[in-house]
């Protein structure tokens, strides 16, 4: 070895040993929270009336993502997509019920690779979606908190509800079968009387556990999803003549009449209508009971991260958030997620790496879920597997302001009268989204096309309009090709 090697070689011992948290990738554990149904309905997005300090906290010292959107809008297809790298193409989970393993049975999940590549991997709550987790994920069981999502007094008209089906002789296991309860509920209880509190408690013993382990430590929480159930003092953080309905509650003019789709998630509640508009005063409580929901994970999310800080692992762990797909509070005339607008495809990224440059950056860059996995396996020097359908955003945790991919890619299926089964192919290009409705089967299309530069909101599909002739051929040719057209250019 010459003097030279020598030197560099020390220089990197003595560097490692002096700040591993910057130099030494491959000592960085992760902790990687996932909440469901959560939009980028906070505060480090711009929206000043949401209280979320904890999750602003951690924007401050990582990277927040403006622009990241899911693959698809629905639970399970978009975890799969971010847990597998691929998408739902590939993954062929379109619903609720499909495990990936039946088309990818030999795949390496992200928990995997970490836990492959000497991690300990643990899975808190939920994280796949219930019913279809995975066991070559996890180093240990996974775990999700016991008890009921609401309160006991919550809970009865539930029972009454379950016990009227028994009763008419139906199938009645109210979570298997669809049965719903109250959609909101604001008991004076403690944050862990309720599910998400309960995996606070259990992830704060799993740090002290794990803590000299390198580790990947998945923690979900279920709030912001309905039930909108949270402690009474959530609910006080906002009084309901704060909140103003959304200003477009009407399908977008000119789009094809399935698009919006019927929300029948909220339907299923008691005391929501089976068809129509909610009514303005449930409106108003729908956007309280989401605000309230908001606000007590963003307590739990606290916790965590002030565990992190008491054992003294910040300077050793990545921290990623993000919520599973975006969510329609009423805009469009729609409620929840399963729509391939903006609100359903538009969700919040934050990444917090120990001694990220770009620490309480914005970044306005197009990125996708399925790139979290080669993101996180690339921050911490490990090697990516074949066949992952994302690119990793290091570069931009770097430099946020480099040039990025030309397009993102979301996608959601429908049954359409008259036509059957359908997908809708979306992409978002920085000015544009635009969707392709087809039948595999069958000679069928239709396009949605929004140009945010003059409708900020969506309000008017302008695919059938001349003047647009032209980007949307363009467009289509993009969507067509998928992407790997898209992928940012190489340095
Ligand atoms: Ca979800």
């Amino acid at each position: 070895m010459n003097p030279t090697s020598r030197l560099i070689q020390w220089t990197f011992l003595v560097t490692c040993l002096v700040a591993p948290a910057t130099l030494c990738a491959e000592q960085f554990n992760v902790l990687f929270i996932a909440v469901d149904d959560l939009r980028p309905e906070l505060g480090c997005y711009g929206n000043p009336l949401v209280k979320s300090p904890n999750i602003d906290r951690l924007a401050a010292r990582g990277l927040t993502f403006n622009r990241a959107y899911c693959q698809q809008a629905l639970c399970s297809p978009s975890r799969l997509s971010l847990l597998t790298g691929r998408r739902p193409d590939t993954t062929k989970v379109y619903n609720l019920i499909t495990h990936f393993r039946e088309a990818l049975p030999n795949v390496v999940t992200l928990p995997q690779l970490f836990k492959n590549n000497g991690y300990h991997s643990q899975g808190l709550s939920k994280i796949y979606h219930g019913g279809l987790d995975d066991e070559p994920s996890w180093s240990v069981p996974h775990w999700k908190p016991p008890g009921d999502p609401y309160s006991p007094e919550g809970m009865k008209p539930l029972k009454a509800r379950v016990a009227d089906r028994k009763a008419a002789g139906q199938t009645a296991r109210w979570h298997e079968d669809g049965i719903r309860g109250l959609p909101w509920e604001a008991p004076d209880v403690a944050d862990n009387a309720l599910p998400d509190g309960k995996t606070t408690d259990h992830a704060l013993e799993v740090l002290r556990q794990i803590k000299a382990k390198p580790f990947f430590l998945a923690v979900g929480f279920h709030k912001p999803h309905l039930p909108f159930v949270a402690p009474k003092k959530y609910w006080e953080l906002y009084a309901e003549k704060d909140f103003k309905p959304a200003a477009n509650p009407f399908a977008p003019t000119n789009c094809p009449s399935y698009a919006p789709g019927e929300w029948g998630e909220l339907r299923n509640y008691i005391g929501m209508p089976k068809t129509g508009p909610l009514a303005p005063a449930d409106a108003l409580k729908m956007w309280h009971g989401y605000y309230a929901s908001v606000s007590y994970t963003d307590a739990q999310v606290g916790r965590l991260l002030a565990e992190l800080d008491a054992l003294k692992l910040r300077e050793q762990t990545i921290v990623v958030l993000w919520g599973d797909h975006g969510w329609q509070l009423g805009e469009h005339g729609v409620w929840c997620k399963h729509t391939n607008f903006e609100e359903a495809t538009h969700a919040p990224l934050i990444i917090s790496v120990p001694g990220q440059k770009s620490a309480g950056r914005k970044c306005n860059a197009l990125v996708e879920f399925v790139d979290i996995y080669p993101s996180l396996a690339e921050l911490c020097g490990l090697e990516l597997p074949e066949g992952l359908e994302g690119i990793s955003f290091k570069p931009l945790i770097e430099n946020p302001d480099r040039a990025w991919k030309k397009a993102t890619f979301s996608q959601y299926p429908r049954t359409i009268p008259g036509q059957g089964r359908a997908m809708g192919h979306s992409l978002r290009t920085e000015r544009f989204r635009l969707t392709e409705w087809s039948a595999s089967t069958r000679e069928f299309k239709e396009y949605e096309l929004y140009d945010y530069e003059k409708d900020p909101a969506g309000n008017v599909n302008v695919a059938p309009q001349a003047a647009y002739g032209e980007k949307l051929r363009e467009l289509t040719t993009l969507l067509h090709d998928g992407w790997p057209a898209a992928r940012p250019p190489t340095q």
